[in-house]
């Protein structure tokens, strides 16, 4: 702990605790990042190579922000980030849906022919949201990696949105950002062909780091993103936590009652931007995703 602190606080005993509690409080906010052959920390604009034998033992530690700021003393620095993948081991992907009034309303709309709109506007508003399973860890993509269009569907659109790490005692450790890709028109013919529009192959993105954070993230936090398609950009949006419904607490709640995850999961938290109705996904697309303490998660489609 000494070696990361001025010299000056070590004569002062009361100024040192001060320095320390600071540095504690830094230190409790990281991203970590997962490369093909280790794993990394970001700690203050520098990259840390850390020792681990997988990724769920590093976040399988109920108390992973303690165990990174503690490995980081003997961490060895290094130059760049190296190629990443997922920031996922054995977790299961669940997600919420309809949490935001923007997705509230696209639902009501694109089921209205099907008489399913009732549905979505009534679990908007009841007391137990909507929580679906997403995906296995090898329907998920990481930074950089291809997401897929279904090749049975007509209508697709990505679903950016903040993805909340729960550790298996049900305590939010980190967040990362998602991609949930959907297909509007499979979902929109009959709620229950949801599973197939929300899990298949490559349908699910993750990345770039966890942000292990022990204070939950504020509600301005902003979430963006832009698509590009040859050159331009063919869809931007942005919304904020502000507009969510729900607390991710509650979503939590939800999810793990009656229900146990022995390494933990990841739980989208819902949409708040949905493209118009005239647009639609195609092979080619570049997503990029930005929630800003976390960074920014791309994606090509094809
Ligand atoms: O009910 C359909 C899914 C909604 C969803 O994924 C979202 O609101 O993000
Ligand atoms: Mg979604």
């Amino acid at each position: 702990m000494l070696r990361l602190l001025p010299k000056a606080a070590t004569l002062f005993v009361a100024r040192e605790t001060l320095q320390a509690t600071s540095l504690r409080k830094i230190l409790l906010r990281m991203k970590l990042y997962r490369g093909r052959d280790h794993f990394v920390i970001e700690h203050q604009n520098h990259f840390y190579e850390i020792p681990a034998s997988s990724w769920d033992e590093i976040v399988n530690d109920e108390n992973i922000a303690d165990r990174l700021s503690g490995q980081l003393h003997n961490a060895t620095q290094i130059d760049h980030l190296p190629d990443l993948l997922a920031p996922i081991g054995s977790q299961e992907v669940w997600a919420a849906g309809v949490t935001y009034y923007r997705s509230r309303d696209a639902r009501m709309e694109e089921s209205k022919s099907a008489g399913g709109g009732d549905f979505y506007d009534r679990v908007y508003s009841a007391q137990r949201p909507e929580l679906f399973f997403k995906a296995t860890p090898h329907r998920v993509v990481g930074p950089g990696e291809k997401v897929a269009i279904r090749t049975d569907a007509s209508w697709s659109v990505p679903e950016p949105e903040l993805v909340l790490f729960v550790t298996p005692g049900g305590r939010i450790a980190g967040y990362t950002i998602g991609n949930d890709m959907s297909s509007r028109d499979i979902e929109g013919e009959n709620p229950l062909y949801l599973p197939q529009a929300k899990v298949y192959d490559r349908s699910c993105a993750l990345g770039p780091c966890l942000l292990v954070s022990e204070n939950p993230l504020p509600l301005s936090t902003e979430i963006k993103i832009e698509i590009q398609r040859e050159g331009r950009t063919a869809f931007s949006g942005a919304t904020s936590l502000k507009e969510m419904k729900r607390t991710p607490e509650d979503l939590v709640r939800y999810l793990y009652h009656s229900c146990s995850f022995p390494t933990g999961c990841f739980l989208f938290t819902g949409t708040g931007i949905v493209p118009p109705d005239s647009f639609t996904l195609k092979s080619g697309d570049e997503i990029s995703i930005t929630i800003p303490p976390v960074g920014t998660l791309s994606n090509a489609v094809g």
